[in-house]
């Protein structure tokens, strides 16, 4: 695919900034656009010191968008905006840095997308492939663009990537040899129309795979497409003759004509959807061909990720639980269903515009619930009936209303069903301050 010599990148967050490195590694002439004025952009300008761009910053302006052959959006740009598509009309190439970044990468890329458990079934597969083949690369929406991956030139022999909507939004050609998606429920919907939109956005993952590639989902996940790779599901509910399945506390892989089977407790992750997340990773290790020694001793030692019901302290007999990670409704519902005992529920952020009604079914063990952010009086509005509720200004006054309706016994959770950004910079900034509250209580 060719690269033009003039490129717009738009958004300077960590994709724009790694996109920058790239283009300008290859001699090309850059500019770059972002809402955000210069002075908020320091920490990023910072990184491009010695670079030569064009910037264009406090805002984007329609004509900088149709002034060159092509444009790299940031996942966080909405490419349904209508200057996109008034670019996309005159000829201008718009795609994101997934889809630039793949056009380099020939190794075998297994690319893990779905609403929630993605960063942990990533981050699974990406151990266990580190333990069967040595250095594989981990990146994608987790953290790490894929471009930085191109930058290194070191062959590696796998690449194991977390996708997000967003960046299968502005895929042209991405195709990956093992695609996974684990599950799809309501998020994004202040970006996305329609549910049924984010959910295209997702199947896309699959858009471009062939005949020998394959396809892995949630037997719960309705089917709604022929898929071209050779397809494997994982089911908590049914017996499968091929994929991976859940019966009294076993897990059962079958696969290349040969019957796998794990015990559930070797993994110290709880939770039916932890369940689920294992299924995936292991139909993953197994198209791989990975050895089951090799598997079993990872999933044992693997304690799960920090922000994502991780544990904090215990303070007189009350336990508290960081679970920022939580930015939609369904991972606070996973977490609920995944805890036993009475809990006080921190929750709130910056809103997505769904509903907290489907909560509905595990709120009978919050015995109380704090708001906060900018979703607090829709939340508030919706499911504040069914518990006692408290809405506060800060999450350190939040805590200690939690701490205050905790008894012993009891568990403090903060997971609050909403992005972070009304607040803080990043669900990882929120949860680290949410810990450091509760380590001064
Ligand atoms: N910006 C604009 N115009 C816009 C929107 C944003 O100029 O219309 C600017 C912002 O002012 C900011 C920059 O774009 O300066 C931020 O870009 P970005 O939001 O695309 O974020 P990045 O820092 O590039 O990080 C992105 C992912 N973020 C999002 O998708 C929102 C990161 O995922 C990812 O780790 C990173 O690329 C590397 O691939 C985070 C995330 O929240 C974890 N993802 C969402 C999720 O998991 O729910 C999808």
């Amino acid at each position: 695919m060719g690269i033009p010599e003039h490129i717009l990148i738009v958004g300077l967050g960590a994709t724009g900034i790694a996109v920058a490195k790239f283009l300008n590694s290859l001699g090309k002439k850059i500019a770059i656009t972002d809402e955000k004025k210069e002075e908020e952009l320091k920490h990023a300008l910072k990184e491009l010191e010695g670079i030569g761009f064009q910037g264009m910053f406090g805002g984007h302006r329609e004509e900088d968008f149709l002034k060159y052959p092509m444009i790299i959006l940031s996942p966080g740009v909405d490419s349904n905006l209508h200057v996109i598509g008034e670019a996309r009309r005159r000829g201008i190439k718009v795609v994101g840095e997934i889809e630039l970044a793949s056009w380099f990468v020939e190794e075998p890329i297994i690319a893990i997308t779905g609403t929630n458990g993605k960063t942990t079934v990533t981050s699974l597969i990406g151990e266990i492939f580190k333990e069967a083949y040595g250095d594989v690369f981990v990146g994608g929406n987790i953290g790490n663009p894929l471009i930085n991956y191109v930058m290194e030139k070191v062959k590696r022999p796998y690449i194991i990537l977390e996708i997000s909507s967003f960046q299968l939004e502005t895929i042209e050609h991405f195709r990956p040899d093992t695609a996974v998606l684990l599950n799809i429920t309501e998020d994004h919907l202040d970006r996305y129309r329609s549910f049924s939109e984010y959910e295209e956005a997702k199947y896309r993952i699959f858009e471009n795979q062939r005949d020998d590639n394959w396809a892995v989902i949630n037997e719960d996940i309705p089917r709604k497409r022929d898929l071209k790779g050779h397809t494997l599901f994982f089911s908590m509910k049914n017996t499968l003759k091929e994929g991976a399945f859940y019966s009294d506390g076993l897990i059962h892989v079958r696969l290349k004509g040969k019957e796998t089977v794990y015990r559930r407790d070797l993994s110290p992750l709880i939770g039916v959807h932890n369940t689920e997340n294992i299924m995936a990773a292991l139909i993953v290790s197994h198209i791989y061909d990975i050895q089951k020694e090799v598997i079993e001793e990872v999933l044992n030692r693997f304690k799960g990720l920090p922000h994502r019901v991780e544990p904090v302290r215990e303070v007189g007999g009350i336990r508290f639980y960081n679970d920022s990670k939580a930015t939609n409704v369904d991972a606070t519902r996973r977490a609920l269903q995944s805890i036993e005992g009475n809990v006080v529920l921190i929750a709130g952020g910056k809103d997505k515009m769904g509903t907290y009604k489907v909560l509905s079914d595990v709120m009978g063990k919050v015995k109380a619930m704090v708001l906060i952010g900018e979703a607090k009086e829709r939340i508030l509005k919706e499911i504040g009936g069914l518990t006692k509720t408290y809405t506060e200004e800060t999450l350190e006054s939040a805590v200690n209303t939690a701490f205050r309706c905790a008894e012993k016994g009891d568990i403090v959770l903060f997971s609050p069903m909403c992005s972070s950004f009304d607040m803080f910079r990043d669900y990882k900034e929120r949860g680290n301050r949410f810990k450091e509250i509760v380590e001064g209580l």
